[in-house]
């Protein structure tokens, strides 16, 4: 039977990002486990994926339209959007002068008052380009609000931020006077 790679990935978000635990696995500080690890836990999951391979993972990462996962050294790690305590460890560093963070209307209003917050996440999550912020707050809402950060002043300002994958940024929580609602 065709694995469908849609789950797939799901499941893997669960393991790598929210439920670790769950799948009997211990994350490292910057989020890695073993792929053998995590095949074998995967396996356990459905019928279908009994006889899962590390190749199978690899075009969950091909094929995705988002860079998620990384394996490197037959280790495995999601690039971001971690929701478990413990926090992953990543190099703060200097970031564009500009990115971009998407969001709904509903949660708008909230954001001017108390700023950027990572809500369940671990990290407030920003993007490098406007379409890709506007991506996000589709997941949300049919009316994207994008917000334009002023990322670097708030660097210079002493918040940290962090590299995700190509596209998306991690940061600490960031307040309203680097935030510009256009
Ligand atoms: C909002 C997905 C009220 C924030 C995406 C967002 C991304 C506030 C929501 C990645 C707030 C959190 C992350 C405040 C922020 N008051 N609401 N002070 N501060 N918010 O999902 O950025 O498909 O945790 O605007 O594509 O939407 O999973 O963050 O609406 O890259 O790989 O609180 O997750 O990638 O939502 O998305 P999220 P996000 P994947």
């Amino acid at each position: 039977m065709a694995i469908d790679l849609k789950s797939l990935s799901k499941t893997m978000a669960y393991a790598l990002r929210h439920q670790p635990v769950q799948f009997g696995l211990t994350l490292d500080e910057e989020g890695w486990v073993e792929v053998s690890t995590l095949l074998e836990a995967l396996r356990k999951q459905r019928s279908a994926w009994r006889l899962l391979q590390t190749t199978d993972l690899e075009r969950v990462i091909a094929e995705s339209d988002k860079k998620r996962y990384e394996i490197r050294e037959g280790r495995i790690r999601a690039y971001y959007g971690h929701s478990i305590e413990q926090k992953m460890q990543h190099e703060p560093v200097e970031p564009p002068v500009i990115l971009y963070h998407g969001t709904t209307p509903e949660a708008a209003p909230s954001i001017r008052r108390q700023g950027l917050k990572p809500m369940q996440r671990q990290y407030v999550h920003l993007a490098t380009d406007i379409e890709t912020a506007r991506q996000v707050a589709l997941r949300r809402t049919h009316k994207p609000v994008i917000i334009r950060v002023e990322a670097q002043q708030a660097y210079r300002q002493g918040i940290a931020f962090y590299s995700g994958n190509d596209d998306i940024w991690l940061a600490e929580p960031i307040s309203v006077d680097f935030l510009h609602f256009d």
